[in-house]
């Protein structure tokens, strides 16, 4: 039975705005506040708490995450995401309910679409359910975490459980952790914030082990929690790797993300000016975003002291090579095979380069859900975007094969034990920021690499991304993992008409799914080509 009237009095508290019709998108929903402490999206988060609450009932109790955070946007935006199970985005046949609560004008429409929902999918509501939340540092974060928690008690949920400020990805490593078995979970690590530190710290000092310390690595948290999260970190690793923190400010809520972050960085081609102030010439630097999802490195070329970016593009080249070489030292090169996967954004010349080097290449559509299951379907799957967003994932078979494996030599022995640490220092769950830039500090310190040495496997195909204002995105319909547009009619043959003049000239139009825009990228051989014949070549009457 619903619990009717607890419901209606506690929604009557929680009324949708009427002028704002809400969507769950690629990144969950996703809204600009009325204000730094703005309450656009309460309603929104107190039918969060009544779905992720049916969901986890569904799925007979296991715990269902909720982040709430708009990542790399302006510290005005917030915005919400529900966690499946295993760590991962939440099923994309769900998205659609959620819009749906989203949308109901009043309480009684509310109940109707629930009571629908309910009954459609077939949803015991005598199953225990259980729903882990967390917030960045937002400070309409709070608020809005209490809008979801008066959902979730409405809906009686039997286990509410606030992680407080947290990353994105500790969270979903926490979800995935909490719904192991016993035996799983003690060899996964506690799910919990210190689980999460202590797992990273133990697994990033085994495969430190034996090599120097590294030279000091400067990191950007985007005045985000990223900074919270590295304070524990940290004083556990930093005999081995000196940390200089720089935009660690979150009690100053309007910090967020602004001159600095992984999304200033590679939007902007620059580094922040906090970076720039610190950086010495072929020093490493990392930013992360405001949620701690996702990285890019940079430098400052030794030559000529000019910025070289580092991207998600980068990072997937250096982990599939390292990787590709252990599993090949560790004797499996015949039984695990290793993929990479990537989105139309992804520069041609890091296509190029990984298919050279004999790795399969997957396309697929923006968004992290698409990467993921993409890459699980190989024994290694290795997956990013080029902002950064990205893991690698290794499947229970692989993780099986590995214990199980017998090395005929101390050099296979080795190599098996390197493959092992690395799945725990690399978040199973989804891409992380901090794991993913341990992982690079420790790649680059078994090859005696710096910057230089990372960035010379191939020269990014100067490329340009614009935004552009259009009546109606959704008129904007793409094929073939979003590199190709079947409406409006006509658009892709005058697209490819101007494609075809330059040398390895590629392009692509796709709707955004967090903005009112479409987006067009465009690369070829030369700085001019990429930028095309006009200004803005695209800006075709449509
Ligand atoms: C979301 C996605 C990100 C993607 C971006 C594209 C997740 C967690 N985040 O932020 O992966 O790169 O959207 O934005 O999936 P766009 O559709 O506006 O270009
Ligand atoms: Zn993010």
């Amino acid at each position: 039975q619903i619990p009717v009237q607890a419901l209606m009095a506690a929604s009557d508290k929680y009324p949708k705005p009427h002028d704002i019709s809400f969507a769950y998108g690629t990144a969950g929903f996703r809204t600009k506040q009325v204000s730094l402490w703005g309450d656009t999206l309460e309603s929104t988060l107190f039918r969060i708490g009544l779905l992720a609450t049916l969901r986890s009932k569904k799925l007979h109790g296991q715990t269902i995450g909720v982040m709430i955070t708009a990542s790399h946007n302006p510290a005005i935006d917030n915005g919400a995401k529900l966690v499946d199970p295993r760590g991962e985005m939440l099923d994309a046949s769900w998205e659609q309910h959620a819009t749906l609560l989203a949308n109901a004008e009043t309480t009684s429409d509310l109940l109707k679409a629930l009571t629908g929902l309910i009954s459609e999918l077939k949803i015991d509501l005598s199953k225990p359910s259980r729903v882990l939340y967390g917030r960045d540092t937002r400070p309409s974060g709070e608020p809005l975490a209490k809008a979801l928690r008066a959902g979730l008690e409405a809906m009686g949920c039997d286990a509410p459980q606030d992680m407080g400020i947290a990353t994105t990805p500790c969270l979903h490593y926490m979800v995935k952790g909490s719904n192991l078995k016993q035996e799983a979970q003690i060899k996964y690590g506690a799910p919990s914030e210190l689980g999460y530190v202590q797992k990273l710290a133990t697994a990033f000092t085994k495969l430190m082990k034996g090599k120097s310390p590294a030279s000091p690595l400067i990191v950007d948290c985007a005045n985000g929690v990223g900074a919270v999260a590295l304070t524990k970190l940290a004083p556990l690793i930093s005999d081995i790797l000196p940390i200089r923190f720089i935009c660690t400010n979150t009690s100053d809520a309007s910090a967020l993300n602004h001159s600095c972050g992984a999304d200033y960085v590679k939007t902007n081609q620059k580094p922040p000016p906090a970076a720039l102030d610190i950086m010495e010439k072929g020093q490493r630097a990392c930013s992360l975003d405001g949620d701690a999802d996702r990285v890019v490195y940079y430098y400052l070329n030794p030559e000529d002291g000019k910025f070289r970016l580092l991207d998600g593009d980068k990072i997937a080249t250096l982990a599939a090579g390292f990787i590709g070489d252990l599993v090949k030292q560790a004797g499996l090169a015949e039984t695990l095979k290793i993929g990479v996967v990537q989105t139309a954004y992804a520069n041609g010349s890091s296509t190029q380069y990984l298919q050279y080097n004999g790795l399969p290449v997957r396309c697929v559509p923006t968004g992290v859900k698409h990467l993921h299951h993409a890459a699980e379907r190989y024994n290694i799957g290795v997956y990013f975007e080029a902002n950064g967003h990205g893991t690698v994932l290794f499947s229970d078979e692989t993780i099986d094969i590995l214990n199980a494996h017998e090395p005929r030599s101390p050099a296979q022995e080795t190599a098996t034990q390197h493959l092992l640490c690395l799945i725990d220092l690399i978040n199973q769950a989804v891409g992380d920021a901090i794991s993913d830039f341990l992982m690079v500090e420790v790649i680059l310190s078994h090859k005696r690499w710096g910057p230089v040495e990372w960035d010379q496997g191939y020269e990014d195909l100067p490329n340009r991304l614009v935004k552009v204002n259009v009546a109606d995105r959704f008129a904007f319909k793409t094929q073939d993992a979003e590199r190709k547009l079947v409406e409006p009619k006509g658009l892709q043959e005058r697209v490819d008409a101007i494609v075809n003049k330059f040398e390895k000239g590629r392009s692509f139009v796709r709707p955004s799914g967090t903005e009112d825009c479409v987006r067009v990228y465009a690369e070829a051989s030369t700085r001019v080509g990429a930028d095309g014949e006009s200004s803005s070549p695209f800006l075709i009457r449509c």
